[in-house]
C-alpha cells in the first residue's frame, strides 16, 4: 500500500432515542468500517436545537478519522449508517432525527457537488460543531485559511454544555 489515507473530520448529532447513546454507538460503529481509522473523538455536547425549537436538545460530538476512502465513498458509508440508525430522509427541514453524520473536512479539499459541500456549510458558526472540533485539533486551519479555534472563540457558546464522560 503506497497511497497514504485521507485525514477527515466528522460531525455526530442526535436527539432521539436517548441522543448520547446514538452518538457513542456511531462513534463504536464508525470505528468497525472498512478503512476508516478514528484518530480522536471528542467529548459530548448537549446543546439546544438550532432550527426549530419544539424538538429535543442534540447530542453533538466530533471524529477525527485517517480513511482510504474518496469523500463520496465515505459519504455512501455514512448514509448507510444514518438509515441504520432508523433516520428517515424528506422528513422535516431541520427537524429531529436518531442520527446526523456530516462530513466536515476531508484534508484539505474543497467540494463542490449535488451531494456533498466541503468543507460542510455553516460549519464556521455552529459551537456545537467548532467547540468539539477545536477540543480534537486546536491548530486545525480550514482550507480558507481560518483557524477553527479563533472560530471557536468567537462563535456564541454559552447554551452548550461539555457531558461528563463515563
Ligand atoms: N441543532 C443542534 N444543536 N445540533 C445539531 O446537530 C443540529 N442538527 C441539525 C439541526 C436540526 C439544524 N439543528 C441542530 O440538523
Amino acid at each position: 500500500m503506497t497511497s497514504k489515507p485521507t485525514v477527515a473530520f466528522l460531525g455526530i448529532g442526535s436527539n432521539l432515542h436517548t441522543p448520547v447513546d446514538q452518538v457513542r454507538g456511531a462513534i463504536t460503529d464508525i470505528s468497525t468500517l472498512a478503512a476508516i481509522r478514528i484518530m480522536r473523538s471528542s467529548s459530548l455536547y448537549l446543546s439546544p436545537p438550532m432550527g426549530p425549537q419544539d424538538q429535543p436538545d442534540f447530542v453533538n460530538a466530533v471524529v477525527m478519522i485517517e480513511t482510504f476512502l474518496t469523500a463520496l465513498a465515505l459519504l455512501d458509508r455514512l448514509q448507510g449508517m444514518e438509515r441504520d440508525y432508523g433516520r428517515v430522509r424528506g422528513g422535516v427541514r431541520w427537524g429531529p432525527r436518531p442520527l446526523d453524520l456530516d462530513i466536515l473536512l476531508f484534508g484539505d479539499e474543497t467540494i463542490e457537488c449535488n451531494r456533498l459541500t466541503i468543507p460542510h456549510s455553516g460549519m464556521t458558526e455552529r459551537a456545537f460543531v467548532l467547540v468539539p472540533l477545536t477540543e480534537i485539533a486546536p491548530d486545525l486551519i480550514l482550507p480558507n485559511g481560518l483557524s477553527v479555534a479563533d472560530l471557536a472563540r468567537r462563535v456564541p457558546a454559552a447554551d452548550l454544555t461539555r457531558l461528563a464522560q463515563g
